[in-house]
């Protein structure tokens, strides 16, 4: 769903402090701070990190399929616009740079929006051909069971060097012979549609430089890599689901599909058809050859890929919501230990849901943006994804206006105020008035703890604190 350009609102949040420590570290603030104390609060947590958490468990399964691989687990989460955007060749009105999708300290520094943020520093280092990244990352954006404001990416490169290739007479000859070393799964376990060449000059370019054969073999490489990856992690799933684990199984059915990322050419997404539908799980593609000679390793070449890793630990576990990753309830937490053998979560209880509708007015004065579709991460997602190159005219304006009405706004409020006590926030109806031409929209939020059962009271002061932000920081009118 995407839904219809909405009129604009003012949004400046006031009281602002002019600077923010984070771990030591302290920042002067400025108009583009737009990062709550609440996310802020999620940076000491480092889950992917905590022994015997589902986080830690699903990153060292995924590192064990990458043996040689050096592993940087510590990188600290503030890093500058350009780790974050410039240097991944984002371009300067890409939507992803936008307040209303980053969180930004200053106008110069951010929360990593994912693990790219660190490709370039990590290549400039050149201290091993293969690197694993893994750490926290943060989004604005929609609010439900499988979004949260703060999540975790694993990111994975692996480059060879023009200038050594050892025996070998020719990089790809240098890169096939990694490509043997790969383990092989048969089609009785792993089934791999794969239907687009390797590269298309309109759709899936080669870099200049990159010869047809040097990119088969990277893309080889790429791909049966991590196939392998996946099988090993849906492999330990299906024994964790499964009633039986010698009862015959269906293979594993994945499929790449051609996509676009900044700083990739040709680029991929790896999808995992599980519980009847396609899930996409990582994206990938060959490093755009700048960013390794900006980094220093001109005579290098490779690929890189960016993996979610809440989305890969809900498959492996059957964990049904993203906020059960930050619970410390012991009835949550003591169901993962990684020395045993991965067994299926089991929902300790499901409380009742309770729900409540906001509908407002949006102020009619203000300028025509476009709201995100806030179920999808498919369309413009803050890290480069799916984005095209050619961003439409509508997100540029949402980019540029600073007072415009976005939805990850909404989101943010609710969060502020509701924290985890709140599962869902969607968009449920629009409509525009036919003689004043006034938008309204309605909001269902559905309160609901993972640990306990909320009171009438309670429910009813979220919502009014929630509703009540909503005019003072947007300037909406309640219906
Ligand atoms: C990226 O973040 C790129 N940096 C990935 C990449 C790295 C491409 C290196 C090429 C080379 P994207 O925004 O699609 O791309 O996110 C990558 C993965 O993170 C997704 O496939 C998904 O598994 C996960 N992910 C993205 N958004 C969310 C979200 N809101 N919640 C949970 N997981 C998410
Ligand atoms: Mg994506």
């Amino acid at each position: 769903m995407r839904i219809q350009p909405v009129v604009a609102a003012a949004c400046r949040q006031r009281g602002a402090p002019n600077e923010i420590t984070i771990e030591n570290k302290t920042y002067a603030t400025d108009s583009w701070t737009n990062t709550p104390p609440s996310i802020l609060a999620a940076i000491p947590r480092r889950l992917h990190l905590q022994p015997n958490h589902p986080l830690s468990i699903t990153r060292q399964l995924i590192e064990s399929r990458f043996p040689t691989y050096e592993t940087h687990n510590n990188l600290f989460p503030v890093v500058s616009v350009a780790q974050n955007f410039d240097s991944l060749g984002f371009p300067l009105d890409h939507v992803g740079r936008s307040k209303t999708d980053t969180y930004y300290i200053n106008s110069s520094t951010v929360l990593r929006t994912h693990t790219s943020a660190h490709q370039a520093d990590t290549f400039r280092a050149d201290t091993s051909p293969g690197y694993l990244i893994s750490a926290d990352v943060y989004r604005r954006d929609a609010i439900d069971r499988s979004h949260y404001p703060v999540f975790h990416q694993m990111e994975g490169a692996r480059t060879w060097d023009r200038n050594n290739l050892a025996q070998f007479s020719s990089l790809e000859d240098a890169i096939w012979a990694d490509v043997h070393a790969i383990p092989k799964h048969s089609t009785d376990v792993i089934q791999v549609s794969d239907p687009n060449p390797t590269y298309d000059a309109d759709r899936n370019p080669l870099q200049p430089g990159h010869s047809a054969a040097e990119i088969e073999a990277v893309a080889a490489h790429l791909k049966r890599s991590l196939e392998d990856m996946v099988v090993t992690i849906f492999t330990s799933a299906r024994s964790a689901t499964s009633a039986s684990p010698d009862q015959q199984q269906e293979p594993l059915k994945v499929r790449w599909v051609e996509a676009y990322f900044p700083f990739t050419s040709p680029s991929w997404e790896l999808e995992v058809f599980w519980q009847n539908d396609w899930l996409e799980v990582l994206g990938c593609g060959v490093v755009q050859h700048s960013i390794l000679s900006s980094a220093g390793v001109p005579s290098k070449l490779g690929w890189a890929f960016g993996l979610g890793l809440e989305r890969i630990a809900m498959l492996l576990y059957g964990i049904p919501d993203i906020r059960l990753f930050w619970s410390t309830d012991p009835r949550f937490l003591s169901q993962f230990n990684e020395n045993e053998q991965i067994r299926r979560f089991t929902p300790f209880s499901k409380y009742p849901a309770c729900i409540k509708d906001v509908s407002f007015w949006l102020p009619k004065e203000t300028k025509e943006v476009d709201v995100k579709d806030p179920r999808s991460d498919s369309d413009v997602t803050p890290a480069g994804g799916l984005t095209s190159p050619s961003t439409p005219a509508s997100s540029v304006s949402a980019t540029t206006t600073s007072n415009a009405f976005h939805e990850n706004d909404v989101m943010e409020i609710a969060r502020e105020v509701c924290g985890d006590l709140i599962e869902d926030v969607r968009l449920v109806d629009e409509f525009t008035h036919p003689k004043t031409g006034k938008r309204s929209l309605c909001y269902r939020a559905n309160y609901r703890s993972l640990e306990r059962t909320l009171t009438n009271e309670e429910t009813n002061e979220l919502h009014e604190r929630f509703t009540g932000l909503l005019v003072e920081r947007l300037g909406v009118e309640l219906r």
